[in-house]
């Protein structure tokens, strides 16, 4: 009998479909209290010719540099001119306002849609402080902080988010699709994923011609679960191409936390441990710690050694879009819990202790953001918005695509009248 039950509840446990949830939903409460966060000191840092099976404890680790109180520490500490930390600290701040100017003007209708990066700010800025300007960048929605930081004007990304008669996309891409080919920023692509094995095909022409430029691309973690992630790791593996494929795991893919891309089981920069690369699994909210893992990962690239994951732990503080709203799925204080802190108050901070920077410094610094956001503005909308002013002309829409026009094209372009 007691057998027979057992074999019963063997047949049941098959049976039963294991659904991961999120710590939280909405009228509950999570304080993130799951999490194992390291100290500084914990990660070692190998040398860049390691071989990936002997570091594999940093794909499950957490890298941190800048430790509660804002101080540098450990193994990953390494010694970065002050100028770059306080353009890091302004890039993070003009990131952070644009978004909140661009979400603004969504919300007067003057755009139809944005996307804000608001806590995942130091990812981007801190990395493309790392890379070179003329490294090729395979961005994601969420890496407006690279264009900040690598100087695009914010009046053509402003025009852009206005689809208006100076947007370079010529209305043909969402607004933050940007694009800047002189900035060495492959367009961004709504189709998620696709990026990884574009950057990876790049970087092996790349190494093909000899050229030593790096290529550096990245997805969200709920997107590491698309086929085009896997297939541009094996080829990122067979081919060692100078490549960094970087996963910002930001808890949160639209309404699906990130258990259900398969991050209760194991890390995402465990990922990279199957395909053989070096993977590690750095603090996002942390700009020293970026900044290391990408110098690390940049200068193994060039030196032909291959491509590196790099997944950033961090939390997507803001709606996933302007079409979104997180009561629905998310309790509505879950981001004041996250463990990590914000990551322009960590610089700040650190800064302060280093008695390179100070609070009026900052508060200046805002006064002048503003201003001058507000400057780009108007400039912006003088060229047009969604609601008035110009647009790109319509015949553009049959340009670009073909050198030699088909001729299904021509007809319909005949059927305009144009
Ligand atoms: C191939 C594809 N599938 C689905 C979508 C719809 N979609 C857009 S964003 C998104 C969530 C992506 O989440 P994640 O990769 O974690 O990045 P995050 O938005 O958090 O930065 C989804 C499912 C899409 N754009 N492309």
């Amino acid at each position: 009998m007691a057998k027979k039950q057992n074999q019963s509840n063997i047949v049941n446990s098959l049976n039963k479909l294991h659904v991961p949830q999120p710590t939280a939903r909405p009228d509950e409460f999570n304080d993130f209290s799951n999490l194992n966060i390291p100290n500084v000191e914990q990660a070692e840092c190998p040398a860049i010719d390691t071989n990936p099976h002997e570091m594999r404890g940093l794909a499950y680790g957490l890298i941190r540099v800048l430790d509660d109180d804002g101080n540098a520490a450990g193994n990953w500490n390494s010694t970065i001119e002050p100028h770059v930390l306080v353009k890091g600290l302004k890039d993070m701040l003009v990131t952070r306002m644009f978004d909140e100017r661009m979400q603004m003007m969504h919300r007067v209708g003057k755009i139809s849609f944005y996307m804000k990066s608001t806590g995942e700010e130091a990812i981007s800025v801190a990395h493309a402080a790392a890379i070179n300007f003329a490294d090729m960048v395979f961005p994601s929605y969420r890496n407006q902080g690279i264009l900040i930081a690598r100087g695009y004007s914010l009046v053509d990304m402003m025009c852009q988010c206005l689809s208006n008669a100076r947007d370079n996309c010529k209305g043909r891409q969402l607004p933050i699709m940007y694009s800047w080919k002189k900035g060495n920023f492959f367009s961004i692509s709504g189709n998620l994923a696709t990026q990884f094995s574009q950057a990876v095909g790049w970087a092996m022409a790349e190494a093909q011609q000899g050229g030593g430029r790096v290529a550096s691309a990245f997805v969200g973690e709920g997107s590491t679960a698309e086929l085009d992630f896997h297939s541009a790791l094996t080829f990122a593996t067979a081919f060692s191409p100078p490549v960094i494929l970087n996963i910002t795991n930001n808890q949160w893919a639209i309404s699906s936390n990130q258990v259900v891309a398969g991050g209760e089981k194991t890390t995402f920069a465990a990922r990279g441990i199957g395909f053989g690369l070096p993977s590690l699994r750095v603090d996002g909210n942390d700009f020293l710690a970026v900044y290391a893992a990408t110098k690390w990962a940049a200068a193994r690239a060039r030196a032909g050694l291959g491509a590196t994951v790099i997944e950033y732990f961090t939390y997507r503080v803001a709606p996933h879009s302007s079409s979104d709203d997180p009561s629905a799925y998310r309790p509505k204080n879950e981001p004041d819990f996250w463990p990590l802190g914000d990551p322009i108050d960590r610089l700040k901070t650190h800064l302060i202790n280093l008695n390179q920077w100070s609070e009026t410094q900052h508060e200046t610094l805002i006064e002048d953001i503003k201003t001058e956001m507000k400057q780009n503005y108007k400039q912006a909308e003088s060229y047009g918005t969604l609601k008035s002013g110009d647009r790109p002309d319509v015949t553009t829409m049959f340009e670009d695509v073909y050198e030699d026009m088909p001729l299904n094209l021509l007809r319909q372009r005949q059927e305009m009248g144009l």
